[in-house]
């Protein structure tokens, strides 16, 4: 199985070139259904230790259905199957160039959840159009035992999202063990709750908001995943949530820009212009680096070879 890995803004990438399950040629969303209930083995075999580490995200490339698209991918951590993936795709696009399979400019990439743009705008910066992101319910509460009632909105940005602004946690670097814990305590309650179901949303991703200390952004986030290691990079769904929710709020305008940093001090350019369906379709900006192009071996008679 041959791999390229990136990061970006610190948040690793490994995109699958080759030797992947069979998934047949149907629509993605039915593939990635596939995957999820199908292929758990190889996924988390690709993914947690020895061979990849649990705050990476995997890239399938797939044929795409659209031939207008210049290939399919489904993303995947060591839990989940993602509908989308921001951080992925800025890095998938990244390692495309690297291949020559691509240029600088706009090109197509499809994915389970609709067709999303890249313009490659140098060798490492890309910016991703996302699919339409909107805001499902805003004002939730949720009662946490040992934390109490904790209030957020519940939004869409190809993966969903409880956004609580502002954090319970101060939102640093030097809090990650209890952000994380705090994050996970959430997202039980949540779903004991039955909030994400009653608005018809699966959440399962969690976004703390805090200030940052250098002036031209505008927060700092904390991002839970499925897999609860948390996002190095300020999450492009995880964005795209927030823009839908900034844009339901008033708070930004179409068109205008902002600096999201996530918790280790990495940073998206982000923007919106409003939805036919009446959400906002986002745009993020992001650097990745390519770092490894390796071949994976899975010896049948290595204990681990399923992942730690
Ligand atoms: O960038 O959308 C993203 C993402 C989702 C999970 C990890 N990164």
């Amino acid at each position: 199985m041959h791999v390229i890995d990136s990061h970006t803004g610190g948040e690793p990438t490994r995109v699958i070139l080759d030797g992947g399950p069979d998934l047949g040629s149907g629509p993605l969303a039915d593939r990635a259904r596939s995957l999820a209930t199908d292929h758990r083995d190889f996924y988390r075999s690709v993914i947690l230790e020895p061979r990849g580490q649990v705050a990476m995200v995997c890239a399938l490339l797939v044929p795409p259905v659209d031939p207008t698209c210049v290939t399919g991918v489904i993303y995947f951590d060591a839990e989940a199957v993602l509908g989308m993936c921001g951080h992925g795709t800025i890095g998938l696009a990244a390692t495309l160039v690297h291949l020559g399979r691509i240029g600088l400019g706009h090109h197509k990439i499809e994915t389970p959840v609709g067709v999303v743009t890249v313009e490659v705008i140098d060798a490492n910066t890309v910016t991703v159009t996302n699919i339409e992101s909107r805001r499902v319910a805003s004002g939730i509460s949720v009662a946490v035992d040992g934390i109490g009632t904790v209030t957020g909105d519940l939004a869409y940005g190809g993966n969903g999202f409880f956004l609580i602004d502002p954090s319970p946690v101060p939102v640093t670097a030097s809090n990650l063990r209890q952000l994380t814990d705090v994050g996970i305590a959430i997202r039980e309650a949540l779903q004991a709750q039955g909030a994400g179901e009653a608005a018809g949303l699966a959440v399962d991703h969690i976004i703390f908001y805090g200030p940052s200390d250098s002036p031209e952004v505008h927060s700092r986030n904390f991002v839970l995943c499925p897999d609860n290691a948390y996002d190095r990079s300020p999450c492009g769904t995880g964005c795209s949530a927030r823009l839908a929710c900034l844009a339901a709020d008033g708070r930004l305008g179409e068109g205008d820009e902002i600096v999201q940093e996530s918790v280790i001090g990495s940073t998206y350019r982000l923007s919106y212009r409003h939805g036919p369906e009446g959400g906002v379709i986002p745009s993020i900006t992001g650097k990745a680096y390519v770092m490894a192009e390796s071949t994976l071996i899975f010896l049948p008679e290595d204990p681990f070879r399923g992942g730690i």
